[in-house]
Parts: structure tokens; C-alpha cells; sequence
């Protein structure tokens, strides 16, 4: 069972991800983690930060001769940025103000500044907006790419790309794993149409212009995952509900649905059950042995249960919450009407969220392969999911 935490200050010195459960004998090198690491950097709409950050991760355990241990894994990614906040977020105690002085006293709508202040005490917003910062995803991201690593030894691929920027949609596609991801990545927006793409881009520097942000919609897909992860027999073992849970989680994200989601409410059952044909094939089973769909409204999982189609998950991220021209607020330690505090940030930064999606996404269902198919070591789990994908061919 994979478990993890994160930690790390937006401008602390870093961020550390410990991850437990990983698997003993599976190859994996700092550059590889780095890929994804650099991803998340990239994208239209992205603030000044990024042009400081350069993601890099580092294994302190876990780790030899470049295969996991089956121990503990730690990552440190360091903030480039800390040098500049060395006095500001130092650890000790506060000999004098710090100058330039980051306090923030006027909450943000949207972000967790009010909210988090009221809970933890705090008069300073900064001892919130620290940890609620979408940076803490850099480490998700890292654990991740840990996941995507184990599913891709057993040819599971997880693709994302942007479906909608500020109300610019894209068509739907039904590209392979490997164009759609190809597509994507070429793209600024990480949309697989370049004619959108262009549009939503012109969308991201009208409401730059504006002082403005923008949310949006990004799908998850999750390619070749075997029949028979996750369960209906109890409520938190259902799939869907906890990659709707693992997607919600991630900082801005207002909703998640899974297959045709919600346009599933307004049709007839007629128009929404996916019909199921029996078409073996000669030699590589499918993911569900012979048993395929004719369409895939249910988005690969149905009664909790991954079904052997793809699994889709599209997520609505709302616009960032850090308006350079804020809204009205109320000054905390004054109680007088003011400006919501404005701090550097993104205009958006869905595209970069596609891939903190991709990382939850991973995983979850990482955590859900490996209760299934279990084993302490790669070689335990290939003897394992070698013999169920036999016995579903007689099935
Ligand atoms: C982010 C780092 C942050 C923001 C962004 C995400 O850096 P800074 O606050 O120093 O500019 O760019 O976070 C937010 C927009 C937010 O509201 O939390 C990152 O590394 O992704």
C-alpha cells in the first residue's frame, strides 16, 4: 500500500516527499522524476516564480544503485526562491521586522487565507498562504513520477490534456495515448487543437491585460488498466470515488467527473450504457480479457470497479485567486474595508495542473494496483499480474 506525505513552505528552503510502500527492484533515476518535474513548470499563464525555480529532485533514501529498496523513499526539491526569503520565513525566532516587510492582514477571496487564519490563530496571512500554495504540488508531482514509473513497468500509461481555458473549449478527440500525449505536450496549453490552443492563449493575456485569471477543464486518461481495480463490496474502496477525491484534493480544483459525468443526468439509460461484445484476441490479452465496449460513457469504471476501458476523469479548476486587481476585502487588523492582498502568482495555470492531475491520478491508481495484485517486489507483482490476465482470457 503506497502512502505519503509532503512538506515544504512555499518559500521555506524546501519541499520533501516521503513515500511509503513503493515496491523493492524498480529502476528509477533522478532524471526521470525530473521530466515530470520540469512539466509542471511549463505552460502558458505561468507568474514570475517559475522563471526562478529550476524543480529538481533529490533522493536522500529509499534508493541504490538505482533501483528502489523497498524502503521509505525521500525527495527534497529545494526552493531556488529561498534566497530571497532567507529573513522573511527564517526558522529562528524574529530579532528584528524583516525588510521588505511580507505580512499580509486583507484576506484573498478564494484562497484559504481567511479561513485558515480563523482555524490556526494567525494574524499574519503568510503563515497560511505558505503551505496553501499550489507549490506544495512540485512534491505530488514527484511522487507521481515515482507511481507513473511503476505503472509504466506494467504498461499502464496516464495521459492529460486541456479541454477548456476561460470558456474556449476544444473539440473532443479520440486520439491514441501516444498522439494525444504527443499533441499535448507540443502545445503551450497543453490543448491537442492548435487553433484552440491559440484562442485560449489570446484568453490568457486578455485577462492578464485585465488584471484578471482564468480557471478551466482538464481530462485524465488513464490507458490499459486491468479489469478489477478498486471494489464495490464498501464505500472507500470504490475507484471513482477516490480518484474524485485524490483530483478534488489538488489546490483550485472545484469538481471532477468521470466519464460522461454529469451529461449522464440528463439522458436516457438507452443513451448512456456502455454495450459489451465478446472479441478475443489471437495473443496479447486485453485488459479485460476478451470482453470490450462499444462506446466508454462510463469512463472505465463501473460499481467502483475499473472495467478494463480507459479510465477518464475531466476536472474544473477555478481561476486563481491572486487578482492583480484585487477585490474588496476587510483589512484583519483594522476591520476597515480594503483590497484583497496581491502577491506575485499565475494568471492560469491549468495547463500546469494537468500534470499535478496525472500525478494524483497515478497515484491512486498505483495504490489501487498494488492492493490488487500486491507483492514487495516488481518481479512479485509481474508473476501476479502475468497469471490474472492469463486466467481472464478463460473467463
Ligand atoms: C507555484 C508557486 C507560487 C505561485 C503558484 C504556484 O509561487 P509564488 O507564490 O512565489 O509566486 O506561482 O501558486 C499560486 C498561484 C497559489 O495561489 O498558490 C508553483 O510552484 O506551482
Amino acid at each position: 500500500m503506497i502512502r505519503f506525505l509532503t512538506a515544504g513552505e512555499s518559500h521555506g528552503e524546501a519541499l520533501t516527499a516521503i513515500v511509503e510502500g513503493m515496491p523493492a527492484g524498480l529502476p528509477v533515476t533522478e532524471d526521470e522524476i525530473n521530466v515530470e518535474m520540469a512539466r509542471r513548470q511549463m505552460g502558458a499563464g505561468r507568474g514570475g516564480r517559475m522563471k526562478i525555480e529550476r524543480d529538481r529532485v533529490h533522493f536522500t533514501s529509499g534508493v541504490r544503485h538505482g533501483k528502489t529498496l523497498g524502503s521509505p523513499i525521500t525527495m527534497v526539491i529545494q526552493n531556488l526562491d529561498w534566497e530571497n526569503w532567507r529573513q522573511v520565513m527564517a526558522v529562528g525566532p524574529l530579532e528584528e521586522k524583516p525588510v521588505p516587510d511580507r505580512s499580509l492582514t486583507s484576506p484573498r477571496p478564494g484562497h484559504a487565507d481567511l479561513a485558515g487564519a480563523l482555524k490556526y490563530g494567525h494574524e499574519d496571512l503568510r503563515n497560511v498562504l505558505e503551505r496553501s500554495s499550489a507549490r506544495e504540488t512540485a512534491a505530488r508531482v514527484a511522487v507521481g513520477a515515482l507511481a507513473r514509473r511503476l505503472l509504466d513497468e506494467f504498461g499502464i500509461a496516464i495521459v492529460g490534456h486541456v479541454v477548456e481555458i476561460g470558456g474556449v473549449e476544444a473539440a473532443e478527440t479520440s486520439l491514441s495515448w501516444q498522439e494525444l500525449r504527443e499533441r499535448a505536450e507540443a502545445s503551450p496549453v497543453r490543448c491537442t487543437d492548435p487553433e484552440t490552443a491559440n484562442r485560449m492563449i489570446q484568453a490568457i493575456e486578455s485577462a492578464k491585460g485585465k488584471g484578471d485569471t482564468l480557471g478551466g477543464v482538464f481530462e485524465i486518461i488513464a490507458f490499459n488498466v486491468p479489469v478489477g481495480l478498486g471494489s464495490y463490496v464498501h464505500w472507500d474502496r470504490r475507484l471513482d470515488g477516490r480518484l474524485a477525491g485524490a483530483l478534488m484534493s489538488i489546490q483550485a480544483m472545484k469538481g471532477v467527473e468521470v466519464g460522461l459525468g454529469f451529461e449522464t443526468a440528463r439522458r436516457l439509460g438507452s443513451q448512456v450504457h456502455d454495450e459489451i461484445v465478446y472479441a478475443p484476441g489471437a495473443s496479447d490479452p486485453g485488459p479485460a480479457g476478451g470482453y470490450s465496449r462499444l462506446s466508454n460513457n462510463a469512463g472505465g469504471i463501473e460499481g467502483g470497479v475499473s472495467n478494463g476501458q480507459p479510465i477518464v476523469c475531466r476536472v474544473a479548476m477555478k481561476p486563481l485567486s491572486t487578482l492583480m486587481a484585487p477585490k474588496q476585502s476587510v483589512d484583519m487588523s483594522t476591520k476597515e474595508v480594503s483590497k484583497a492582498g496581491v502577491e506575485r502568482s499565475d494568471v492560469c495555470s491549468v495547463p500546469s495542473a494537468v500534470v499535478v492531475g496525472e500525478a494524483m491520478v497515478a497515484i491512486e491508481i498505483a495504490r489501487a494496483f498494488l492492493e490488487k495484485f500486491g507483492g514487495d517486489s516488481v518481479e512479485e507483482i509481474r508473476r501476479n499480474l502475468t497469471g490474472y490476465l492469463e486466467w481472464l482470457r478463460t473467463r
